[in-house]
């Protein structure tokens, strides 16, 4: 690779490629980096920079770049049967294979799949078979579903409405009617109430008020992300979720996971919803299945749900063309089967969660971290001016994005969420590499400090 390549590609990056979630005019003043290559916890651009990608590509490769049992799995699915479909009462191997493996990995009660190429196709099958559940059982008025401001649920046009980021709603006239938004978990950032448990128990009985106000009896659904992930790692204190799940068994209401980041191990347990005792009658999923190889999304759809529509349902009238796709099925049974046999989530728990949280915690003492959180391999740093009380930075400051752009040149991928540092490292990491994000992230941290003059100590 030289130079000259580097330049066509952003010149024709410029010239021809919409990017997602972009300011375009931004993106053209600042260049873009070109990543070329990548293997195990590794990035490399085009100017041949090495940086470690503690966000899993985005929270997908969680095995790391490079496993040649996932590509061994793509290349033969794709020599044997490339593509058919399962409409029409057709059905292929793959992908009956791994709904039934899903099934045996996901909490008691979960039978059946449903499969998408995306999450945020999952979550638009969500809002589908809610209020299609609850027409088949006399209740057509049951429709409205109950999400959480600053939730992030996908982009097409329903998952874009279950989002709670009024940015998105207003380009497009959403959300679609029948959904609304309550408070979301976020002690750091939302509240005056000290006490966290406190603070979870109250926005959680926002969920009975909504209920209420609506009428139960025009609820469908509440659904929520177990740890909200691109919002900014925001972890709900204790108290907030067996109060959610008490609401919903009270009043009826399906409760929906979205464990599109939290599902496959990245709490330390096949599913987020197990890390925090939720049972929820739907999970959608996505990312981790197949760590990010192929496209492939999903819903695992529990019994309550399954059997009304397989008892009683006429013809579903949804799907897609790449439903269930033989190669994405492939690869995500070849990525499970590393899960299961690698036994990579019981050492998860037993060594690098615990590993990583330590290190993580020490972040907290830098003089810029308000908090340090983490669950699982999910970690969070609040970004303040003053450590006593939550004071933040004015925003003009761009306090985030200057720490990211130092973490880049530091080597090491983390993401800003407004000034919400995070990271989703992959599960590959040792212990040098864990040294090495932490290292990375404190001079990153430095470099902020100085470049916004904050002292030392305040
Ligand atoms: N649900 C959750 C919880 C997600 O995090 C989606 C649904 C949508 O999945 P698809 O496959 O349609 O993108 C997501 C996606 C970020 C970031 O900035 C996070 C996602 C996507 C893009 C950016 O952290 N998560």
């Amino acid at each position: 690779m030289n130079n000259q390549d580097l330049q066509r590609w952003q010149e024709l990056d410029r010239e021809h490629f919409l990017h997602p979630f972009t300011d375009h005019r931004e993106l053209a003043a600042r260049g873009t980096r070109v990543i070329t290559r990548a293997e195990g916890a590794w990035l490399w651009d085009a100017t041949g920079h090495r940086l470690l990608d503690a966000m899993s590509g985005l929270w997908c490769v969680n095995l790391g770049y490079g496993r040649q049992e996932l590509v061994a799995a793509a290349t033969q699915q794709l020599q044997s049967l490339p593509y058919y479909n399962s409409f029409f009462q057709c059905t292929h191997p793959p992908a009956i294979e791994l709904a039934a493996e899903l099934c045996a990995i996901a909490p008691p009660g979960f039978n059946r799949v449903f499969f998408t190429n995306s999450g945020s196709e999952a979550n638009d099958t969500v809002i589908r078979l809610v209020r299609y559940y609850w027409s088949l059982l006399g209740k057509p008025d049951r429709q409205l579903i109950i999400a959480r401001r600053n939730a992030y649920h996908g982009s097409t046009v329903g998952a874009a409405s279950l989002s709670g980021m009024p940015w998105m709603h207003a380009q497009a006239g959403l959300p679609i009617p029948g959904i609304l938004h309550i408070e979301e978990p976020y002690w750091f950032g939302q509240t005056d109430i000290e006490d966290p448990e406190a603070f979870g128990r109250h926005v959680a009985g926002q969920l009975a008020a909504a209920i209420e106000n609506a009428g139960a009896d025009k609820v469908a659904a509440f659904i929520a992300e177990p740890v909200q992930g691109a919002g900014g790692a925001i972890m709900p204190p204790a108290s907030y979720w067996p109060e959610i799940q008490r609401i919903c068994d009270h009043y009826g209401i399906l409760l929906v996971a979205d464990e599109v980041i939290t599902g496959f191990g990245r709490l330390g347990q096949w599913f987020g919803s197990q890390h925090f005792g939720i049972r929820p009658d739907l999970m959608s999923f996505a990312k981790g299945v197949t760590c990010g190889y192929q496209p492939l999304g999903g819903v695992m759809v529990g019994d309550r749900v399954a059997e009304v529509l397989v008892a009683q349902g006429g013809e579903f009238f949804h799907g897609f063309t790449y439903s269930g796709h033989p190669v994405a099925c492939a690869v995500a049974r070849a990525n499970l089967r590393i899960l299961r046999e690698e036994q990579i989530i019981a050492q998860l728990q037993d060594r690098l969660i615990p590993a990583f949280a330590r290190r993580w915690q020490k972040l907290g003492t830098h003089p810029l971290v308000g908090e340090a959180r983490s669950v699982g391999l999910i970690g969070a740093l609040e970004l303040v001016s003053n450590k006593s009380g939550r004071q933040r930075f004015p925003k003009a400051l761009k306090a985030g994005e200057r720490c990211r752009d130092f973490c880049i040149e530091q080597g090491l991928v983390m993401r800003a969420v407004g000034d919400t540092m995070i990271v989703a490292p992959p599960f590959i990491l040792d212990e040098a590499q864990l040294d090495e994000l932490v290292d990375k992230a404190w001079r990153a941290l430095d470099l902020t400090q100085q470049a916004l003059g904050v002292a030392a100590g305040a």
